[in-house]
């Protein structure tokens, strides 16, 4: 408990050229998240409030930063930041409503603790798996240099936070792009109950700076002024000469990892020697010493706060549970958008799909000027598939960027951009390569809009698929893997007219958008196509041929592959549906099909568990039982990784299963 005794110092502060009214704010600024910790202490006792990360011991550094940062300026605090909350002037009933989950929060009760962001104070919160956030701080930072604004964005970790791939890819991206993010790494000793010995074996994780050719700085994190003072210098120095820089902040974490977990594997000696360096004790000494504070003075700041404190607390205990029902939950999973069709009467041009594809991109990058494309290899060198050739030229670097191999942070850049009022495209180098962005994409990404109201306009190209003789790891066509992820919209044309037209839709659509592009098909598949801007709709299948006998329902290369089949066998009277868009999934027309046909099969070129083709097949016995006529059929590829050598490939690819399996049907 903080208290009026006298506490002997252990930290020199230097307060010259302070005036009295600065220390006392940087002290009460202190002071309030610590007695909003111990009242909550109080609450969770009495079984009032639920778990707790504790930032007593730390409070020197969350208000440090906050304070030394424009208001204006982003920061991306970790779960033991309460003193950016408070010295960002949240009012306390909403922290604490948002806390209880209720409807003055953030987040409509459905996320917890300090798991928000809010544009109005520009917080941005953490999602649990801490790493993210710096990626994240990367894309709000370039964000800043595109619009020529000189502004510091400040992100937190712990130290464990920092052996996560996260951190080092978002340090690299930072380094290597100058931009101006300011990493705070909060080493408070323990990462829940590991020590920095099991979590690291560098002395100094400021050292790792060096490896980043960063710069970096060692600060007492328990010494107020210490960060005040440093960290208003450096943020004023990376805003005329932008750079990140890596701060670690040595300092102790006073109590367990949550609170109801305690301390017990830490030895008491190190909690008796971080007690005295208490950093509001220490603080609260020095400024009686000072003659600055006195009892009477205290005990009325601390009424002050503790008013406030139990005010908003009354406020956030009387306010109702929150109320929802599921139409508005399922409300709030995607940024509103109103499709505007844009058609085209032009002339039109014979090209292949990856042709379509790039004049997409082209035109939408013409069309959005706040749109960055980022993606390894696609400046100069136009990507891998040339699909972005001249393109760094005619738009420069500065929004045709290369990125470093890292897919994480580079996801979480898009994010970051996006909070900060652009729209950004992410080039996966081969779709197979998303399972190293995949975590941002579905916990960031997915659910923010969801969370807390912030939208993520981001637009992930995905080139994949097989039937190229590339083996397991560049052939792979993993659409479910996201399909199954509210908040995603995933995309996947098979023909060049949809994939111009879709493309230009993902980019004026705000939500994230999963655009499957297939390989094969780049430069197999013509087609004349509109030379001017146009849009398609998402969620709306193309019947590609209509008939009776049967319906095909299928995307991507397996439409190609069903018109070749329908083709050899004769069949003409089927009806062959091109899905398009795979989320929104047009239901209305597989319905409509199978109830015309009573017969349905699904051709998915993925593996059939858990693929999108069961799931329409479920769909299928549901909604249209009493229309079939034979059982719904599936076919896809085998249970097996995707083989290299072209006859196993061709073996495991589903084209001469479906020839069979169609003729079942037809015959049953
Ligand atoms: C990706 C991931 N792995 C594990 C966890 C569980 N976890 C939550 S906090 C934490 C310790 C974090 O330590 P540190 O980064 O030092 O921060 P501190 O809690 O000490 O402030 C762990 C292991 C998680 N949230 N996310």
């Amino acid at each position: 408990m903080v208290s009026n005794k006298p506490h002997s110092q252990s930290i020199i502060f230097n307060d010259y050229g302070y005036s009295q009214e600065k220390l006392l704010d940087l002290y009460s600024s202190m002071l309030k998240p610590r007695m909003i910790e111990e009242k909550m202490l109080i609450l969770l006792r009495q079984g009032k409030i639920s778990k707790w990360f504790s930032g007593i011991g730390q409070e020197a550094i969350s208000v440090g930063v906050t304070k030394a940062m424009q208001e204006d300026e982003y920061i991306l605090p970790m779960h033991r930041n309460l003193g950016v909350f408070t010295s960002r002037n949240i009012p306390l009933n909403r922290l604490f409503s948002q806390w209880q989950g209720k409807a003055s929060g953030f987040t409509k009760g459905r996320d917890r603790s300090f798991h928000f962001g809010t544009q109005e104070f520009k917080i941005v919160g953490m999602i649990s798996h801490l790493g993210p956030q710096m990626g994240v701080a990367d894309g709000i930072a370039l964000g800043h240099i595109l619009k020529n604004e000189q502004k510091v964005s400040a992100v937190f970790t712990g130290e464990g936070g920092t052996s996560e791939g996260d951190f080092h890819e978002a340090l690299n991206i930072a380094s290597v792009w100058d931009l101006p993010v300011l990493f705070c790494i909060e080493n408070n000793g323990y990462g829940l109950s590991t020590p920095t010995t099991e979590q690291f074996r560098c002395k100094d994780l400021a050292d790792r700076g060096a490896g980043y050719g960063m710069e970096s700085h060692i600060i007492d994190g328990n010494n107020i002024l210490e960060v005040y003072e440093k960290i208003s210098g450096i943020t004023e120095s990376m805003r005329v000469d932008p750079r990140p820089v890596l701060i670690e902040f040595k300092t102790f974490r006073m109590r367990g990892h949550e609170e109801a977990s305690g301390t017990k594997y830490v030895p008491q000696k190190l909690m008796d020697e971080w007690e005295q360096k208490d950093p509001i004790m220490n603080f609260q000494q020095h400024l009686y010493d000072k003659g600055i504070l006195n009892d009477e003075l205290l005990n009325e700041i601390r009424k002050d706060i503790q008013a406030e404190i139990d005010e908003n607390l009354q406020l956030a205990f009387s306010e109702n549970s929150i109320e929802s029902n599921s139409t508005k939950e399922l409300n709030d999973v995607f940024e509103k958008f109103v499709y505007q069709e844009v058609s085209a009467d032009s002339e039109k041009e014979n090209i292949r799909y990856v042709d379509a594809i790039s004049r997409a991109l082209k035109e939408s990058v013409q069309r959005h000027d706040n749109l960055v494309l980022m993606g390894q290899d696609i400046a100069d060198y136009g990507g891998v598939f040339k699909i972005t050739e001249g393109f760094s030229e005619e738009f420069g670097k500065d929004r045709i960027r290369n990125t470093p191999i890292c897919e994480s942070a580079i996801v979480g850049t898009a994010m970051g951009l996006s909070i900060n009022g652009m729209k950004a495209m992410v080039e996966m180098q081969f779709s197979d390569f998303v399972s190293s962005g995949f975590n941002p994409i579905v916990n960031y990404l997915a659910k923010i809009k969801y969370r807390w109201d912030q939208n993520a306009d981001v637009v992930i190209r995905m080139p994949c698929g097989g039937g190229v003789g590339a083996g397991p790891f560049h052939s792979q066509t993993n659409e479910a893997w996201f399909t199954k992820i509210p908040g995603l919209k995933v995309v996947y044309p098979a023909f060049p007219y949809d994939a111009k037209g879709l493309l230009n839709t993902a980019f004026n659509d705000p939500n994230p958008v999963l655009f499957f592009e297939h390989k094969a098909l780049y430069r197999s598949i013509r087609q004349d196509v509109p030379v001017d801007y146009y849009t398609l709709p998402f969620g709306k299948a193309s019947i590609i041929k209509e008939g009776s006998q049967a319906s095909i329902i299928t995307y991507g290369a397996g439409v190609h592959w069903a018109l070749e089949i329908i083709e050899e066998m004769g069949y003409n009277n089927v009806e062959l549906i091109d899905l398009r868009s795979l989320q929104p999934l047009d239901v209305n027309s597989i319905c409509e099909s199978v109830t015309k046909t009573g017969k349905a099969i699904i051709l998915t070129e993925d593996s059939l568990f858990g693929s999108l083709a069961s799931e329409i097949a479920a769909l299928i016995s549901e909604n249209c039982f009493e229309s079939l006529d034979a059982p719904v059929m599936r076919v896809g590829s085998l249970e097996t990784p995707i083989p290299f050598a072209q006859n196993l490939e061709k073996e495991y690819l589903p084209k001469d299963r479906f020839r069979d399996k169609l003729q079942d049907l037809i015959e049953y």
